[in-house]
């Protein structure tokens, strides 16, 4: 398939070029927070930093950070920089912890979303032929809509079929003769999995290609996607406060996502010094807005954790390419002082023929921290006797302990009755948390 691009002369601009858009973007874009937001004004000047400073992409380290306690404190609009009268949409997000934040768009705000979600959707292969069916849910959350504007704006059919009723995802599906789905990674399994109880032959399905983000998942969940479906499955990645999905897209080449880099500056940073890294090395994803009028947030953390490379992609495409996050620092687990990862886990699970239905769960017992993942066993274990079982779960616990460098318990349990989830997976229970250790 030749590659085809929704914006090709900006997706494929020369580097100069881009650094060009970028330099000039920043410098209005300070500007317009420093005029409008009192946050910035305060921040800037406790710096020592005035907007005259601020001449080009080299002087993006002299801004200070903004931070979810920002927004938060901010809560609701404490950190829009346009009036009201501006603002045509709101959208919001609890996370996992704390209050929700709010963020607004104004009309130009949603015409830069749908183009990015079009080039994300034209990076998989899709046009004006095609039925979106978006099972991202609609609503405050950015998933639905994003996807949504994408698929307007290319002139696709959007199916707004927003998640839940698996059943009906999958006679829709069926039916309607969805081309490309959209929904998180754990749903999309979920999806699949449904579409094979109930007999139906994927190969049959027009269904190509998938768009799945707004949650951690590994290589190996991406395979067994792509095959249970029959499909090819794209990685998709945003956050509420930069935009929603579609701040990077992935391309034909499947290694990494695509920053939009004339909307957003990325940056890697440690985490702890907030020092900025060389491409390459793993830190904390930083972004900055540099198009967006109703909430350009200025280096922005993120939290979650990843690598920027900007090896030439055989797509053609010529903005940088973030990995696929490994998880947010949030998310990491310190067990017994190790740090853990889900998605490390994952890896495992996998690699050792497992799926991707799994819990983990954390404790601490007698001042020991312990770690329990639940797995599923496959239909075919399921007979087994249990000294066969027990053999397995002594087989992952030496392969989990061999990777992570520290010990767990598995259990195996019986097929389907991991709890599935039609949005974001929660994959840890941790219960020190839960007693406030
Ligand atoms: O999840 C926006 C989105 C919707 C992205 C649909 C992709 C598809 P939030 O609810 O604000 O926004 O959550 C943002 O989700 O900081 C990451 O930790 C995580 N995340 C998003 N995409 C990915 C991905 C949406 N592809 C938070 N891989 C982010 C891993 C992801 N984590």
């Amino acid at each position: 398939m030749a590659e085809r691009y929704w914006q090709e002369e900006i997706e494929t601009a020369s580097r100069e070029q881009i650094r060009q858009w970028q330099s000039e973007r920043l410098v209005k874009t300070v500007k317009h927070v420093y005029d409008n937001v009192e946050l910035y004004r305060k921040r800037m000047d406790e710096a020592g930093v005035k907007p005259e400073d601020i001449k080009s992409v080299d002087d993006l380290s002299k801004l200070p950070f903004t931070y979810k306690q920002d927004l938060r404190d901010a809560y609701p609009y404490g950190l829009f920089a346009v009036p009201q009268k501006d603002v045509v949409r709101l959208h919001a997000s609890s996370g996992t912890t704390g209050k929700q934040i709010v963020v607004g768009y104004t009309k130009n705000d949603l015409d830069v979303w749908d183009d990015i979600a079009a080039r994300q959707l034209y990076a998989v292969g899709a046009d004006e032929n095609d039925y979106i069916h978006v099972s991202y849910g609609y609503g405050l959350f950015t998933g639905g809509f994003g996807l949504h504007g994408g698929a307007g704006k290319i002139g696709a059919t959007a199916i707004p079929v927003s998640s839940g009723n698996t059943e009906r995802q999958v006679t829709i599906l069926e039916d309607f003769g969805s081309t490309v789905l959209c929904c998180t990674p754990s749903y999309a399994m979920y999806i699949g999995e449904t579409v094979r109880k109930r007999g139906i032959d994927p190969k049959k399905l027009p269904l190509k290609a998938g768009i799945f983000g707004a949650e951690p998942w590994t290589e190996g969940m991406r395979r067994q996607i792509e095959e249970l479906l029959d499909i090819k499955a794209y990685d998709v990645y945003g956050l509420t406060e930069i935009m929603g999905p579609c701040v990077s897209y992935e391309c034909s080449e499947q290694t990494g996502m695509h920053v939009n880099e004339d909307h957003f500056i990325i940056e890697t940073i440690n985490p702890e010094t907030g020092e900025v890294l060389p491409y390459g090395e793993v830190g904390e994803l930083v972004f900055t807005c540099i198009t967006k009028e109703c909430c350009p947030f200025i280096r922005y953390r993120t939290r979650d954790i990843g690598i920027i490379t900007a090896d030439k992609c055989s797509c053609g495409r010529t903005f940088v390419k973030m990995s696929k996050p490994m998880g947010r620092s949030d998310d990491m687990m310190i067990i017994r002082g190790v740090n853990v990862f889900p998605s490390q886990i994952e890896t495992v699970l996998i690699k050792m023929g497992y799926s991707a239905n799994y819990k983990i769960y954390v404790d601490r017992v007698n001042n020991t921290d312990t770690l329990e993942v639940h797995v599923e066993m496959n239909e075919d274990m399921f007979s087994d006797t249990v000294a066969d079982i027990k053999a397995n779960e002594a087989k992952l616990e030496a392969e989990l302990r061999s990777l992570l460098g520290i010990g767990a318990d598995v259990k195996l349990v019986a097929p389907g009755s991991i709890e599935r989830s039609m949005g974001k997976a929660v994959r840890v229970v941790d219960k020190r948390k839960l007693i406030g250790g």
